[in-house]
C-alpha cells in the first residue's frame, strides 16, 4: 500500500471509530437521560479531568455517566465521578448534613535544609450514613515534594498528586466517624509551593469520585450563609463591657451586672499560656472585643504539663503572663478569668499548696478589680469526687475571700467537669457568689452531660460553660454542627456564661485560628479556623 493508501484507509478507520462512538454515547446518553428525567447530553468527548470533577454542578453528571460508557477509559478517566459520586458531592450533599469531606490544615512553612518545610495535616469526616473502605486521597499541589515523615496513611507522589492510602486501622471510616490523625512533614525548595497546597482533597472509594477536593469548603461556605440567615446580630453596644455592666455577682442561678440584671458572659479561653503566649496581648484581645463580640477572656495556666506552673514552667514568667492577660482585659473593660488547669495533676488536692499561694497573689492583687474571676480548678477527673474537689475548695476559697470579698469563683466538678450534679446534694453553702464548671465537646457530649446541667440549675446552682468546643473530646476530630446548635440553644435558654476553647492556631480542630495563619491579633475571616468562624458568628448573633 502506498502512503496515499494508508492514509485513506486510515482515515477511513477513524470515521467508522467515530461513528460507532457516537452511536455508543448517543444510545448511553439517551438511557441515562431516561433513567434520570433529565434532558442533558452533550459533552461526551470531554476528557474529564480529576481537575475538571472539582466542580460538582449538575452538569458534570452527564459527562461522567457518558463517558463511563465508552469504551476509552484512560486511568484518569476511570477515577471520574460516577453518577453516585456526583450526586455525594453535589451541591446539596456537601451542606451540613451527609457528607464526606477531607480537609488538609498546613502550618506555616519554616526554613530547612531543604527549602522551606511544613506540617500538613489530613481530615476525612464522614457525616453521612455510610461506610467507606479502601479509600484514596489525592491532593494536589505536591509536585517537587519530599515526605519527611508521614503518620497514619501511606502514601505515594504521582507528578502533582499526593495519595494516601489507609494504614489498617483506618482502612475503614465508619458512618458519623472522622479520620483526624493523618499528617505528614513536607519538605519543597520554596515558600510558594509550600503555600499553594490546597485546603482539600478529593476522596476515591473503589475507583469512584466521593467527594471532591472543593467539598470541604463548599460546605463551610453554605453553613455560613446559613448561619447568616438564621441569626439576628447582636446589637453593637456604646462603651466597654465593664463601662456598661461593671462588677457582677451571683443571683440564683444567673450572673446579675451592676444593676441587677441577668448578664451573659461570652468569650474565648487560651490555650495553655505557656505553649502560646504570643495569643496574650491586649491587641488580641481588642480584636475579640470589637470584631467578635466577646466580653470575657480565660486565661488558662497549665498546672502540671507542657510547662506547668507546678512542674517544669518558669513560675515567674507563667505570673506575668497571667498578669498581662488581666491588665489588658482590664483596660480594655473586658472581664478575664484566671484559670488554675489542673488536667493530668487529676486532683486539685494534688498542688493545692501552690494553689493557695497562687491565689493568695492573685486575689491579693487584683482585689480591687471587679472584672477578674477566678477558677480554681479547671478539670479534675481519674476518679476525684465531689467531696475532694470540696475538700479543696474549702481551703483555696477563704484565702481568696480573705482578699476580695465578693469576685466570682468557679469550681470544677467531678470528671472533666462534666459530673456537675455530684455537686448537688453537698455544695459550696458558706459562700457567695459561687459558680460550678460544666465542660462539654459538642461531637462527643450530649444530652447526657446537658441533663446532669439541667439537674444542678434546676436544684439551684449557677452554672458556668467555662470551657467548651463544638469538636470532640480530644480538641480535635469532627465538629458537630448539630449538637452544637443544640448546646447553644441550652446556653442561651438558661442564660449560661461560656468560653470556647482555644485562642491558638495549633493544628488541631478547636484552635479557632488557622494553622496557617500566624497573626496573633486582627484576624481578618481567611485567618480564622472552621471553629473559630462558627464561633465569631455565634457570639455576634443572638
Ligand atoms: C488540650 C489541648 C491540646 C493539648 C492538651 C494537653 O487542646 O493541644 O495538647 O490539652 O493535655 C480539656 C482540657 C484542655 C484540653 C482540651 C482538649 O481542659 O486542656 O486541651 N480538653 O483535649 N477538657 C476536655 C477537652
Amino acid at each position: 500500500m502506498n502512503n496515499e493508501n494508508k492514509g485513506k484507509s486510515g482515515k477511513i478507520q477513524l470515521i467508522i471509530i467515530l461513528v460507532f462512538t457516537a452511536i455508543l454515547i448517543g444510545v448511553a446518553g439517551y438511557i441515562i437521560g431516561m433513567r434520570r428525567g433529565e434532558e442533558k447530553g452533550q459533552n461526551a468527548d470531554t476528557p474529564k479531568t480529576t481537575e475538571a470533577a472539582k466542580n460538582t454542578g449538575d452538569d458534570e453528571t452527564e459527562e461522567i455517566t457518558e463517558e463511563k460508557s465508552t469504551e476509552e477509559k484512560t486511568e484518569a478517566a476511570s477515577e471520574e465521578k460516577t453518577e453516585e459520586a456526583d450526586e455525594k458531592s453535589s451541591s446539596e450533599e456537601s451542606g451540613s448534613e451527609g457528607g464526606i469531606f477531607v480537609t488538609v490544615n498546613t502550618n506555616a512553612p519554616w526554613q530547612n535544609e531543604k527549602g522551606y518545610g511544613f506540617q500538613c495535616d489530613v481530615k476525612i469526616q464522614n457525616d453521612s450514613n455510610k461506610e467507606y473502605k479502601d479509600w484514596v486521597v489525592k491532593i494536589k499541589g505536591f509536585k517537587g515534594a519530599e515526605i519527611e515523615n508521614i503518620w497514619n496513611a501511606e502514601y505515594k507522589i504521582n507528578g502533582d498528586v499526593l495519595e494516601l492510602t489507609p494504614v489498617e486501622y483506618n482502612n475503614t471510616i465508619g458512618s458519623k466517624t472522622t479520620v483526624g490523625d493523618i499528617g505528614m512533614i513536607v519538605d519543597f525548595k520554596t515558600e510558594e509551593e509550600c503555600k499553594n497546597v490546597p485546603k482539600g482533597g478529593e476522596l476515591y472509594v473503589d475507583g469512584k469520585l466521593v467527594a471532591a477536593a472543593d467539598a470541604a469548603e463548599k460546605a463551610r461556605e453554605e453553613r455560613k450563609k446559613e448561619r447568616a440567615e438564621k441569626s439576628t446580630p447582636r446589637p453593637v453596644e456604646e462603651g466597654t463591657p465593664y463601662d456598661n455592666h461593671g462588677k457582677l455577682s451571683v443571683k440564683g442561678t444567673d450572673i446579675v451586672d451592676k444593676n441587677g440584671d441577668k448578664y451573659q458572659l461570652r468569650g474565648i479561653s487560651t490555650h495553655g499560656i505557656a505553649w502560646f503566649p504570643q495569643y496574650v496581648n491586649k491587641d488580641a484581645f481588642e480584636t475579640l472585643r470589637d470584631d467578635w463580640g466577646a466580653n470575657l477572656i480565660r486565661i488558662a495556666m497549665y498546672t502540671d504539663e507542657g510547662g506547668g506552673y507546678c512542674t517544669d514552667g518558669n513560675q515567674s514568667d507563667l505570673k506575668k503572663l497571667v498578669s498581662d492577660g488581666v491588665e489588658a482585659a482590664t483596660e480594655l473593660g473586658m472581664y478575664v478569668i484566671v484559670d488554675w488547669h489542673i488536667l493530668h495533676d487529676l486532683t486539685p488536692l494534688k498542688y493545692k499548696d501552690e494553689a493557695v499561694d497562687f491565689f493568695d497573689e492573685m486575689s491579693s492583687k487584683y482585689a480591687d478589680y471587679d472584672n477578674v474571676i477566678y477558677e480554681i480548678c479547671n478539670e479534675p477527673n481519674g476518679g476525684t469526687t465531689w467531696d475532694d474537689i470540696k475538700e479543696y475548695a474549702d481551703i483555696v476559697i477563704p484565702v481568696i475571700r480573705k482578699n476580695d470579698k465578693d469576685a466570682i469563683i468557679i469550681v470544677g466538678t467531678p470528671t472533666w467537669s462534666q459530673d456537675v450534679d455530684t455537686a448537688i446534694e453537698n455544695p459550696l453553702s458558706d459562700y457567695d457568689n459561687i459558680m460550678y464548671a460544666v465542660h462539654f465537646y459538642a461531637a462527643t457530649h450530649k444530652d447526657n452531660i446537658r441533663d446532669k446541667a439541667k439537674k444542678a440549675i434546676d436544684a439551684g446552682l449557677p452554672v458556668f460553660i467555662s470551657e467548651f468546643s463544638i469538636c470532640d473530646a480530644s480538641g480535635n476530630g469532627g465538629i458537630d454542627y448539630d449538637s452544637a446548635d443544640e448546646w447553644m440553644e441550652f446556653i442561651n435558654d438558661n442564660n449560661l456564661s461560656y468560653a470556647s476553647w482555644s485562642l491558638s492556631n495549633k493544628n488541631e480542630t478547636s484552635a479557632l485560628i488557622s494553622p496557617d495563619s500566624d497573626k496573633t491579633s486582627g484576624w481578618e475571616d481567611g485567618d480564622l479556623s472552621e471553629a473559630g468562624e462558627w464561633l465569631k458568628d455565634t457570639i455576634l448573633s443572638n
